[in-house]
């Protein structure tokens, strides 16, 4: 048995972010998969916020995604998936709370909100957000693929189950990637072709019939 312990949704991209960064380092775990709609009993006693992902290492256990995959990085070292001079790691962290706090937000505004006004205010932004990731980001990283050029790293790896799942915007929402951003096409395309990635790939179809819900609620009783 493992001794790690990943307690995990398989729709939910903050479960597959650290699944990636748990396949990049190559090591052993036990995948829970975890019934959102559902919770077993005692479940926040393992997740404090109740959600998903959370994980247990040696008795001790970690939440939040973003936290997870940096005590991931520490305890299993190879390969390093983050920086290692102080400036890079801190322009990574900066981009992990850019996906964090601007572009997860947008994303699901843009497919939950009901409101086409607050669904189109959301598209301006989420397509804004993309152009400043393919300026500011991989338009200066070199030649390399990644975010930080030739080496992957977690900021690669918080952003890519976005993108995985833009088909479900695509289809419900008319929203698609901008061919004119041709190194972030480049990005998710490489990404995409990556062993950890395409071990837990999901289809296109998968999003779009899960985020239906999402997209078109259930109009709210009143009573
Ligand atoms: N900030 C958290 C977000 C995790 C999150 O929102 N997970 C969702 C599924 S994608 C969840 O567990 N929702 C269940 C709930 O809120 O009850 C992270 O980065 O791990």
């Amino acid at each position: 048995m493992a001794n790690i312990k990943i307690y995990s949704a398989i729709v939910c991209p903050y479960a597959h972010r650290s699944r990636l960064v748990l396949l990049e380092k190559g090591v052993e775990f036990d995948l829970i998969e975890i019934d959102l709609q559902n919770k077993p009993p005692g479940f926040t006693d393992i997740s404090p916020y109740g959600k998903v992902p959370a994980i247990t290492h040696d008795g001790n256990r970690v939440w939040e995604s973003a936290i997870i995959n940096e005590y991931l990085d520490e305890v299993f070292p190879n390969p390093p998936l983050l920086p290692s001079n102080p400036v890079d790691k801190a322009l990574a962290r900066i981009w992990i709370d850019f996906a964090n706090t601007r572009l997860v937000p947008a994303f699901s505004d843009v497919l939950r909100s009901p409101d086409p006004r607050k669904q189109a205010e959301a598209t301006d932004l989420l397509y804004k957000h993309l152009e400043f990731i393919e300026n500011e980001a991989l338009g200066k990283s070199g030649d390399g693929l990644y975010w930080f050029g030739e080496n992957i790293s977690l900021v690669d790896l918080s952003f890519y189950p976005w993108f995985e799942r833009l088909p479900a915007l695509e289809h419900h929402r008319g929203f698609s990637l901008p061919s004119k951003l041709t190194r972030l096409h480049k990005w998710k395309d490489g990404l995409s072709q990556r062993e950890s990635v395409k071990k837990i790939a999901n289809s296109k179809e998968f999003y779009i019939e899960r985020y239906a819900r999402f997209a078109t609620p259930a109009p709210v009783s009143v009573n």
